[in-house]
């Protein structure tokens, strides 16, 4: 394994370098040089993605594991406290099964929990003894989930990453003040730091790391047994200088949460807002927010908690364990969450516990191949792609040197051509003319988010003549399209594949945008 290592040392070298003198610049003026523009690309509207950005959000659709002490515990969350021997896999893990089943369940990665707030390290860490070494159990000891996950993941192709609690109930630096009661540096340095460069170390193309934003309860914390918590995890964490040392090691990862690159969506429920900007919080986002702030759906594939409970156990408010629910959600169900979180430019990121043996049980396994046999049949095939579709635009953006805009980038199964419209020129009729009536279900559509999230209002429309038009979507609010928005044209994310709509005509009329609008895809299932 090529060795990254995170170099803390560096990081000092990073105070800024001094700015050139006044004397010297003399020359600067505030003339307007634009480069030239041979391109005639549109001006970007700001923010827009990071190139990072971008890759992530191209990975639409991954699975969570969560997996660990708690698994043995029936706790939801340890409390730092538990013997590592309690860890006791009757079987060695297997993450090469986890991602095997998700895969065929149509998902494109996934992001493994390493460390939950109890602390216990799902792999041989030098940061702590609290880790898998110290199980008496022979499984556990053969355990490295970090490992084994990027191997499996990148022998099946798949995009991985990890998910590091920054809350650590085991620690005893977590929370810890020094006598004049400021916090010390020592859980960040010796810890934190130290076990994001092992992760590192476990694979230089990961495309998430998954920080979530606990701050601090009671805990065990290397024996103190006490209540702590910290009033600011970004300062605490120093996440800036761990981002800048993460991305350095792993180009095309992105830091989730309390990283800080792509925020959560505000519920644990699998949707997202009708209206999603890529900036501001919460399920809408915000279109006047100054920062690309992409939204991630967190959601469980099954009834119960994040972690898979033998039986239904669980431990209620009195440390007693009841039976509780347990189980998959309906293929249906999930089907109905990915259109409302990918299909309303979220990705969705669907948690599937692995069971005591380390493995996902063979319900799980069922219920994925349905979702994955879902999503093939009814968004599998574009029917705007078949041979002899036609598709004009009102308005089409004057070609460049190297590049045209025209209506048919949106159709050419290229995500890096895209149709435009000129300067100033806000709203466009879109009409596609499929080479016969046929059954449809869904129309989704994808902006060229590299110049900025534009569209602020559409229509979906279709016909079988072509004279006479029927408004789609029902009372779906077709605002914002962003990096993909799939519209069921019977209007319920519910019920969305019933016997479908008799088109030979779909038109989609953009009604309000921040600036000309653009799209690389229109597709039609
Ligand atoms: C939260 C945690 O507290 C939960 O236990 C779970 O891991 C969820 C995905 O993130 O912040």
């Amino acid at each position: 394994m090529k060795k990254v290592s995170i170099m803390l040392s560096a990081l000092c070298l990073m105070a800024a370098a001094p700015l050139a003198s006044h004397a010297q610049s003399s020359e600067f003026t505030l003339v307007n040089k634009q480069p030239a523009n041979a391109d005639n690309e549109p001006r970007p509207v700001f923010p827009v993605p990071t190139e990072r950005q971008l890759k992530w959000n191209q990975t639409e659709f991954y699975a969570f594991f969560h997996y660990g002490m708690n698994t043995y515990t029936y706790k939801e969350w340890g409390d730092g406290s538990e013997n590592e021997s309690i860890f006791a896999p009757t079987a060695v893990p297997n993450p090469r099964q986890w991602l095997e089943a998700v895969k065929a369940g149509g998902m494109r990665g996934g992001i493994a929990v390493v460390k939950h707030h109890d602390g216990f390290c799902l792999w041989p860490t030098k940061t702590t003894k609290h880790n898998v070494t110290s199980s008496s159990n022979a499984n556990a000891k053969k355990t490295n989930i970090p490992k084994e996950f990027a191997a499996a993941a990148k022998d099946l192709g798949m995009k991985y990453g990890f998910y590091i609690s920054p809350w650590d109930r085991n620690s005893e630096y977590w929370g810890k003040k020094d006598a004049n009661g400021n916090y010390t540096d020592d859980y960040a340095k010796k810890v934190f730091f130290a076990q994001c460069a092992e992760m590192v170390e476990y694979g230089a193309d990961q495309f998430e790391m998954w920080f979530d934003g606990a701050t601090g309860s009671n805990g065990y914390y290397g024996g103190a047994n006490e209540t702590r918590s910290i009033d600011n995890a970004t300062r605490y964490y120093d996440i800036p200088n761990l981002r800048d040392s993460i991305h350095n090691a792993c180009p095309n990862i992105i830091l989730w949460g309390t990283g800080g690159e792509a925020r959560w969506i505000g519920n644990e429920a699998g949707w997202a807002g009708e209206t999603c900007w890529s900036m501001g919080d919460g399920t809408s986002g915000d279109m006047n927010a100054w920062k690309w702030f992409p939204g991630e759906s967190d959601a469980k594939a099954t009834v119960g908690g994040w972690f898979y409970h033998e039986g239904g156990k669980k431990v209620d408010g009195n440390g007693n364990i009841v039976v509780g629910n347990e189980g998959c959600k309906s293929a249906n169900e999930l089907f109905k969450m990915y259109l409302e979180t990918v299909g309303r430019n979220a990705t969705l990121i669907l948690n599937f516990p692995p069971n005591q043996a380390g493995r996902l049980s063979d319900d799980q396994v069922a219920n994925l191949k349905t979702l994955g046999e879902m999503l093939r049949t009814r968004l599998g095939h574009d029917l705007a792609k078949a041979d002899g579709v036609k598709i004009t635009a009102t308005d089409t953006r004057s070609a460049g040197a190297h590049r045209t805009y025209d209506a048919k980038n949106m159709i050419d199964g290229d995500s890096t051509t895209y149709w435009a419209c000129n300067d100033a020129q806000n709203t466009a009729v879109i009409t596609v003319e499929l080479p016969s009536v046929q059954t449809i279900h869904y129309v989704a559509l994808q902006e060229y988010i590299q110049l900025g999230q534009r569209i602020k209002g559409f229509t979906v429309e279709t016909s079988t003549d072509g004279k006479t038009w029927t408004k789609k979507g029902g009372n779906i609010q077709t605002t914002t399209v962003g990096y993909k928005r799939i519209i069921p044209l019977n209007g319920s994310t519910n019920n969305s594949y019933d016997a479908g709509t008799q088109a030979k005509f779909v038109k989609i009329s953009i009604t309000d945008s921040r600036a000309c609008p653009t799209l690389h895809t229109l597709s039609i299932y």
